[in-house]
């Protein structure tokens, strides 16, 4: 699908606001595929639906993750996270996309996963680091994202827990699998 058509189609999905983080997720996520070697389209068009979902009803998302088994343990944390699943369930339904890549990046864009392909990983950080965001600690991840995709990931997932956790939030287990899973990797125990 063509870059227009697909911004067309997601648009109507949007807020102003919200399609503007849009555009800035697509170009971060275009240069992050380019730094680092993945699939330059896949990622522009992974990250032109990540938040399809974002604005559906939580009565519609919470009856869609029971009816298709996108994660019912899903429902026992924040609904923030209900639209990433959401999301690429109905981007494949809505939007006829089935390449099973970009439908990952957009099912794990919010929390990580263990064992997180390229991809994924483009996606999550571009959504952290697009120009239009400014959460404390985000320059630190930008300059990071310049060389060590995997450190500013960690980076990103470490300034979201901590955010988490002082808002007395429940962190999902798979937001603390993806730290886990880099620092291991990293060689920390
Ligand atoms: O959809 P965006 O705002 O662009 O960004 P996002 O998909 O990363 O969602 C961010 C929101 O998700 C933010 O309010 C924090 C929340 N979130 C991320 N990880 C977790 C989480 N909420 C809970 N309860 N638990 C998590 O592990
Ligand atoms: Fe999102
Ligand atoms: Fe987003």
């Amino acid at each position: 699908m063509r870059q227009e058509e697909a911004l067309k189609i997601v648009k109507k999905q949007l807020t102003d606001h919200r399609y503007q983080h849009t555009l800035g997720v697509m170009d971060t996520a275009v240069e992050l595929a380019e730094r680092f070697g993945a699939d330059v389209e896949k990622a522009r068009l992974a990250a032109i639906f990540h938040d399809y979902a974002k604005f559906r009803p939580k009565e519609e998302m919470k009856s869609l993750i029971l009816e298709q088994n996108l994660g019912e343990d899903l429902l026992h944390y924040g609904s923030e996270l209900w639209h990433a699943p959401v999301g690429a369930y109905l981007v494949k339904k809505e939007v006829g996309i089935d390449d099973e890549e970009i439908l990952e990046a957009i099912r794990t864009h919010t929390s990580g996963r263990i064992d997180m392909s390229l991809l994924e990983k483009v996606i999550f950080l571009a959504d952290y680091i697009e120009p239009g965001r400014h959460f404390p600690g985000v320059e630190e991840v930008r300059e990071t994202a310049e060389q060590d995709l995997d450190e500013a990931v960690k980076q990103a997932i470490m300034n979201t827990i901590t955010f988490l956790m002082r808002r007395n939030q429940l962190v999902y287990p798979d937001t603390l699998h993806t730290y886990n899973d880099i620092v291991s990797q990293q060689g920390g125990k």
